[in-house]
């Protein structure tokens, strides 16, 4: 336990009071937890879902897995903890990686702590005592002197508006929000609408169970196979031996947080054989390090083409019917300017007999009748129905809840162009409310768990920092955050990210501003810039005594 005092020191009478709120208990809100912990603090988690493990609690679609493998994709805060975990596979499974969550909340007692089934509603910055009023679904109100926003990038699962839907007469699944009981297609008509990450993992597997799979596309993706596989104990050793180097290399050197081998050239340095040779090799070796075969993937166009007409070249050997290959063959964005895919047969399963493509771009969804997908040319029978149509990223939990900083101004009222933070951490006008893997920084484009403990490691000496020297708030200037939104949007521009209609660009949510969301400049670069403004003092952060404490002190 911290010397220092707790700093619940100025909390209306009566409502429960801690020093943080912490909302959510995914990988992101447990590690803030044990941190502040263990600077004394009293810490209170809300989460909404029945348990702990965040985004791998509600994604339980079949074929669900990481497309980071998993002995990077783990926590590295504990050397006890990498050493002691058997991860089964090179990407485990959901239900793997759910136990592994589990497993951490009772291997540092983080449980009695964390308050399950409970959203937060809201949360209003009281200006008179510096201190942070959380209400939650319970009806209850505690008050606090930090908010942490654990929310996730991809939590809030989007149901899009389809004339019909509601009168469906089968079961309608979203793979954002999956049941916890098994799902059995066996014998039954299933349509998948979506094309994206999770559907491209769970239609092989749904296709093996299902009486008939249609699988209805608005825009084909690329996606790399994952070569999936269990892992050896040497594989595991030699990992566990490397650890404080694949780690260190992950933070401080890599773009993506993994550790990789990174590419010396651009795609036009090689000859076609040899640039095919490497492709090729990638190929094989699998996963998203595909997009580092080249350093000028995502900045070169013509670069960029070479990539993407290999995959393309595959999609076409794999799928036998020429016309179903080429509605699969992506064409409208640049390979990797969307999170690029990591499948097990995906391409293969168009092949079986039970399952067919529907090309919606040309053939667009009219209306879901009760036992159909009713396009322009046909209706299409099904049982049971799958959205896989992804998430109202970034902003869409934050959104969700009411935050009220300095003048009663709410977040949402403030991003209402789109989120506006300083180094994704922090928006000006929200004193002491923090924000993990914000939009504005590296988030999804990296291995968000290396994301997830650079930030939560910032936050906690941010907070140790501010009680050392007696200070009640913390919060972004204008000017930084301006600065930092202007720099994160050249930097995208600066790329070929931009080009394609994603949901980094809040493209996939009809009247949701376009502004790219992530940081691009690289998990290692930001990383030195988020050290450089804390060793700096907090550069661009305004910190300020209570004026009740300044008060005291000249007093005495
Ligand atoms: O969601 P998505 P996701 N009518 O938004 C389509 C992570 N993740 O859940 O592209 C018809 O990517 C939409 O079509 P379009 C990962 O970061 C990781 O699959 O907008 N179709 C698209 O095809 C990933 O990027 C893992 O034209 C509609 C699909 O639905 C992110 O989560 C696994 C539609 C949505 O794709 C999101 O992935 C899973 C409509 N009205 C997820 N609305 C791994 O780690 C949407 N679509 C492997």
């Amino acid at each position: 336990m911290s010397a220092l005092p707790s700093m619940s020191g100025h909390h209306a009478a009566g409502a429960e009071a801690y020093d943080v709120v912490v909302v959510g208990a995914g990988f992101a809100g447990m590690y803030m937890l044990h941190r502040l912990r263990g600077q004394g603090l009293k810490v209170r988690v809300y989460e909404q879902g029945g348990d702990v493990g965040g985004t791998w609690y509600w994604n339980r679609y079949p074929g669900a897995r990481c497309d980071v493998e998993s002995m990077q994709y783990s926590y590295s805060f504990s050397d006890e903890l990498q050493q002691e975990w058997n991860w089964s596979e090179r990407y485990a499974p959901q239900s793997e990686i759910l136990r592994y969550v589990n497993h951490v909340a009772d291997r540092f007692n983080l449980r009695p702590d964390i308050q399950l089934s409970i959203r937060v509603d809201r949360a209003v910055f009281a200006e008179s005592t510096n201190t942070w009023s959380v209400t939650t679904s319970d009806g209850k109100t505690v008050t606090t002197n930090f908010v942490v926003l654990a929310t996730g990038c991809l939590s809030n699962a989007r149901v899009p508006d389809i004339k019909g839907l509601p009168d469906f007469k089968g079961q309608v699944y979203h793979t954002g929000h999956w049941p916890h009981e098994p799902v059995d297609f066996t014998g039954l008509r299933v349509g998948v609408i979506g094309t994206g990450s999770s559907a491209i993992q769970s239609v092989p597997v749904i296709a093996e169970q299902a009486r008939h799979l249609t699988v209805f596309q608005r825009t084909a993706n690329f996606s790399i196979p994952a070569r999936n596989a269990e892992l050896t104990s040497e594989e595991r050793e030699a990992f566990r031996k490397n650890y404080p180097e694949i780690r260190r290399f992950a933070r401080e050197e890599s773009r993506n947080g993994i550790y990789a081998e990174l590419p010396d050239r651009g795609a036009l340095d090689d000859g076609d054989n040899a640039r095919r040779a490497k492709y090729e090799q990638r190929w094989t070796k699998g996963g998203l390090t595909f997009m580092l075969a080249y350093n000028n993937l995502i900045l070169d166009k013509a670069a960029n083409d070479s990539a993407a007409g290999f995959v393309r070249e595959k999609i076409a050997e794999i799928v036998r019917d020429p016309e179903t290959a080429k509605r699969l063959q992506p064409e409208d964005h640049p390979i990797g300017s969307k999170r690029i895919c990591v499948d097990t047969e995906y391409y293969a399963t168009f092949n079986r007999p039970n399952v067919t493509l529907v090309d919606i771009k040309s053939d667009s969804v009219e209306e879901i009748l009760p036992n159909a997908v009713r396009t322009r040319s046909k209706d299409h029978e099904i049982d049971a129905l799958v959205l896989a149509t992804g998430f109202d990223a970034m902003t869409g939990s934050v959104a969700r809840i009411e935050l009220r900083g300095r003048e009663g101004r709410t977040l949402n009222q403030k991003w209402v162009e789109g989120p506006k933070t300083y180094l994704g951490l922090m928006s000006e006008g929200f004193p002491n409310l923090f924000i993990i893997t914000g939009p504005g920084s590296p988030s999804v484009l990296s291995n968000m768990i290396v994301s997830i403990e650079q930030h939560v490691d910032w936050i906690t000496e941010a907070i140790a920092f501010m009680r050392e020297r007696g200070l009640e708030t913390m919060e972004a200037s204008r000017e930084a955050e301006d600065r930092w939104v202007a720099h994160v949007n050249e930097v995208a521009h600066a790329t070929l990210y931009p080009q394609a209609n994603s949901w980094y660009m809040g493209a996939n949510i009809p009247g949701k501003p376009r502004i790219f969301m992530p940081y691009i400049g690289g998990v290692g670069v930001y990383r030195r810039t988020c050290t450089e403004v804390a060793a700096n003092g907090y550069e661009g952060f305004v910190m300020s005594a209570a004026e009740r404490a300044q008060k005291m002190a000249v007093s005495s």
